[in-house]
Parts: C-alpha cells; structure tokens; sequence
C-alpha cells in the first residue's frame, strides 16, 4: 500500500489531485486510516509490532505528501512569474493621440498672418438676432438679398448667425475708429451639402476702419494673406460682386495648383467697402446707448472667407464633407508639420 499511495502522490499532476490521493489514504475513512481503526480487534501481542507498522507507512505518507505539495507550490508560482513577466527593457507602446483638427490649424495660421499686420482678434456668439445678422447689416426684413442666407432659425425668434458679419456690427458699436479686427468663428446655413457646401462651416470675416481706407488697401491686404497661405507667387483675382453691406463688393479667388497637378481660380471669400448704411446702423445702435456718432464719414473696408475652402485648395481636399465625418483616417493625415 505505501509503494501505492507515494506512486500516487509523485504522478499527481497538480494541487487538487495530490488532494484526492491525501483523502484516499490518509483522510478520516482513509485506507491508513482504515487498517489503525481495525488495531483493536487484533491480540494485544500483535497489536504493538502492527501499530507502529502502519504508523511508519503513515508517516512515509505524510512526509511524500508534504514535500509534493511544495513542489506543486512551487510549479504553480513559477509558472505565474513566468506569464505575468514584465520584460522592463522593450520600448513602450504607441498610444493613439489626437491633435488640432486641420480647419482650427488654418484658422490659427490665419491669425498670425493677420495678427503680424496690426489686427486684433475677436468672437462672437453663434447665436445672433436678426438686427445684427441682418438689419444693421443693410438687409432689412423685406430686402430679398435674405434669401441669399438660408436661416436656422431659433424657436425665441434668435436665429444660428449665418455668417461672422454681425460682428462688424456688435465691434463698432462698443468701440471708436481707427481699428482693425478678425473674426474666426463657426457659422450656420440651412442649405443641402454637397462637396463644397456644409450646413455647418466657419469663417474668418476681417473689418478694417479709419481715414481714406481705400479699396487697394483692401486688394493688398487680401493679396498678403493669400501668399503668405499658399506662397510669394499666388496670384489673386477680384470679381465684382454684391453683398448688402458692402459698396462696391467684390469676391476674391486665388490660383493654385494643387500636387496633382490641376490649377483654377477657386473662390474663397466676398469682400468690399463698409456700405455707409453700415455706419449710419451702428451710430444708431451706439445712439440708442447714449454713445456719440463716430462713423458717419469713416471709410473701411470688410472681408469674409471660407478656411474649409481653403483647406480643399491647399491640400487637394475633393469634399468637404470629409471634415466634419470625423473619421480617424482622414484627420490623422493633417496632423504633425503639413
Ligand atoms: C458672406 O458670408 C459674407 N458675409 C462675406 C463678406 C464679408 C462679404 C464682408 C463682404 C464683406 P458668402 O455667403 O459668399 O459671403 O460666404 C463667404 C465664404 O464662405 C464663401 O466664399 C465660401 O468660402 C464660404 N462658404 C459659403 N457657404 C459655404 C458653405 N455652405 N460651406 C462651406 N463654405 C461656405
């Protein structure tokens, strides 16, 4: 039996069967245990040479289970230590980071531009009403040029600012001429996207007012910015056009040609002279607020561009709807030096 049971113990292949074999003969109805509970029946002469028999098999038991019991232990913790291993030396690993979206990097580059030629920087909100959006701005009610804007409007009678104009406004009426200012902001229009067109956008609109403000001033500061976005030799083109709260208006497009090669004028952005209905508005406004009237007579001039536009241009973007899918793909490719 004790040959048995030290077979057992030594093939036992972990801690709960090396358990199994300790009940099998040592435990309360244990074989060893058994073959002591039959030492009563035998004659006392006998019974002294067969206890102490059964008492070295017993202990020869206990001593093989013990020291397997340990060894298993043993096993067991190393292979532990060996799964769990942190091997300190091997490089750590990549986590993914995120980083400045592309269109906040063209606004932050535009900022510059303007910030080195004397402008200051200021937002507004992106709700708005329409004697700011509109009114002041020289589009009243009636004035069908509305139309131009396609309006989210706000169940108060607020509506989401469809352009960053209305800041000309909320601008001059809390501040007196000379100045020059930008305004980076998102802005909201309820048209149908497609691939140059999104309900939601920003712009970078530009005020500049003073003495004989002309319209070349307005040409070179356009032509400034557009070479310092896409080169000293960017060529810049103006078309007639109307806005409202300009007089004349005017858009402006830039050539470029992209890195496969293609090139046309693209436009980006409406501009003109701060129509005077403009100034007579705000020194209304500025009136109403017991301010004097310091713009009848000022010059200036206004523009209002498109950074998703020209983010297109620049990079060969074919939609602009790729910049607000969020999708980790496209916006990992504009991060780190462009
Ligand atoms: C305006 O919003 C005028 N407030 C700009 C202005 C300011 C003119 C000051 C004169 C003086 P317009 O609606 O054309 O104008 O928009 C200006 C620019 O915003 C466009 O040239 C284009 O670059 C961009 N833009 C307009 N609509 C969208 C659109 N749906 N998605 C993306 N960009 C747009």
């Amino acid at each position: 039996m004790q040959e048995e049971a030290l077979q057992a113990i030594q093939a036992a292949p972990d801690l709960e069967s090396l358990q199994a074999v300790k009940t099998r003969y040592v435990g309360k109805s244990g074989l060893v245990t058994r073959e002591l509970g039959t030492l009563g029946k035998l004659p006392p002469e006998e019974r002294k040479a067969r206890g102490a028999e059964i008492n070295a098999v017993r202990a020869a038991i206990d001593a093989a289970l013990t020291e397997r019991e340990a060894a298993l232990k043993r096993a067991a913790l190393d292979a532990r230590l060996a799964s769990e291993a942190i091997d300190v030396t091997l490089p750590g690993l990549g986590l993914p980071s995120g980083g400045p979206h592309l269109i906040s990097r063209i606004l932050t580059d535009l900022q510059d531009i303007y910030a080195g030629l004397g402008y200051t920087v200021v937002e507004g909100n992106e709700v708005e009403d329409d004697q700011h959006n509109f009114d002041a701005l020289n589009i009243p009610w009636f004035h069908p040029a509305r139309d131009l804007w396609d309006t989210f409007w706000l169940e108060d009678g607020r509506l989401l600012r469809t352009h960053t104009s209305p800041m000309q406004v909320r601008y001059m009426v809390d501040h007196t001429p000379p100045l020059k200012i930008v305004v980076p902001g998102k802005v909201y229009r309820y048209e149908a996207t497609d691939a140059t067109h999104e309900s939601m956008f920003h712009q970078l609109e530009g005020l500049v007012v003073g003495e004989r403000v002309s319209m070349a001033d307005l040409k070179g500061t356009i032509a400034e910015m557009a070479r310092g976005l896409f080169g000293p030799r960017t060529q810049v083109r103006f078309q007639p056009s109307y806005y409202p709260f300009t007089e004349p208006g005017a858009d402006f497009s830039v050539w470029w040609e992209n890195p496969r090669g293609e090139s046309k004028w693209l436009e980006l952005g409406g501009c003109g002279m701060v129509h005077p209905n403009v100034f007579r508005a705000v020194d209304d406004l500025r009136e109403a607020q017991g301010q004097p009237r310091v713009y009848e007579g000022k010059t200036g001039f206004a523009f209002g561009l498109g950074p998703e536009r020209i983010a297109m241009l620049k990079y060969g973007i074919p939609d602009i709807r790729y910049f607000y899918a969020n999708d980790p793909k496209v916006l990992a490719q504009f991060r780190g030096p462009l």
